[in-house]
């Protein structure tokens, strides 16, 4: 979903050399298949979007595959372009390296200030040694690696499938699904009081850019639109959208995960970006989308 943004935002921007690979052609935990890739293309700028993501459920149940994968792609593409002179390199990571607890809105200092949530942990500790690498990289060589932080992300090409995906793909699926089927209820996990921020894809993809050209420093920088929604509310929201006139349930037996993570993006801001894409409207586009490309 990111990497397609951001080839959509580059070529809007008239880049016409971008080169793309997916995991289905090479496996970028193969430290070699990395060299070669490197050693072939020669790139100059990287955007680091891969890595193995997923929702609450899937973080919790694949933990070990959550820190190795992230941890060998990040280590193999950080480490190859230091040797390859990458001229800049963005490291993409993600809000849940925050502590449980933070303060909110959650500045960019407060990494490494409290304990993790638990069902993403293995995710936050990869994503952390990622800003740590570009953070050394940087210190160390002289690299220019900087690192983003986005928030909860949602938008065209997200993972619909509802074992793995995040709250936004799956109760606009299950939702859609109940009023086709004639279904009453719609089963929301947890409590449905955690809050999360939201951005669109292409808001994300806009501040990549933005980054790329206007950032560089040591201290990683939080993307996201500086507002959140409890997940009741956004349940509600899409009812809306699709037009379903049922109950939402909760099951009390899946985890809601950390309470609260609302970024502070005053820094972003101050660099001189600001999302576009209102929640409403972001969601209306992917329900479109989502039916358009008949993934629900
Ligand atoms: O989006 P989500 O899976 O990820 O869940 P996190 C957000 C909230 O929505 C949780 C609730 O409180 C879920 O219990 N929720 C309600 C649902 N219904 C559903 C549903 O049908 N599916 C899902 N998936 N959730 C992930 C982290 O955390 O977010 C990752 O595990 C990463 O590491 C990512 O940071 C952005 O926001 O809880």
């Amino acid at each position: 979903m990111v990497g397609s943004a951001l080839v959509r935002k580059l070529n809007a921007e008239g880049y016409r050399n971008i080169v793309v690979r997916d995991s289905k052609e090479f496996d970028l935990r193969n430290q070699q298949a990395v060299n070669t890739f490197f050693d072939a293309e020669k790139p100059e700028y990287v955007f680091l979007a891969a890595a193995k993501v997923g929702g609450i459920h899937a973080n919790n149940t694949f933990p070990a595959e959550f820190l190795y994968d992230n941890l060998m792609i990040e280590t193999n593409i950080i480490h190859a372009s230091y040797m390859h002179k990458v001229k800049k390199l963005l490291f993409l990571g993600s809000s849940c390296i925050y502590p449980k607890f933070a303060k909110q809105p959650i500045k960019e200092e407060y990494l490494l200030d409290g304990y993790l949530e638990p069902t993403n942990e293995a995710y936050a500790i990869a994503k952390i040694t990622g800003i740590e690498l570009c953070k050394f990289y940087r210190r160390q060589y002289g690299c220019d690696f900087i690192s983003a932080m986005p928030t909860n992300l949602y938008g065209p090409g997200d993972n619909f499938n509802l074992e793995i995906s995040h709250v936004m793909p799956a109760l606009i699926r299950k939702i859609y699904v109940a009023k086709v089927s004639g279904e009453k209820e719609v089963v929301m996990w947890g409590t449905g009081t955690p809050r999360r921020e939201f951005m669109h894809v292409d808001d994300l993809a806009a501040a990549c850019y933005h980054l790329m050209e206007k950032y560089s420093a040591e201290l990683h920088v939080n993307m996201g639109t500086g507002e959140d929604i409890e997940i009741g509310e956004l349940a509600k929201l899409i009812k809306e959208i699709v037009g379903f006139e049922g109950e939402i349930v909760n099951d009390l037996t899946k985890p809601d995960g950390t309470p609260r993570k609302l970024l502070d993006v005053s820094l972003l801001n101050s660099i001189g970006f600001e999302h576009k894409i209102e929640l409403k409207e972001g969601i209306q586009a992917v329900y479109s989308w989502a039916i358009e490309n008949r993934v629900l």
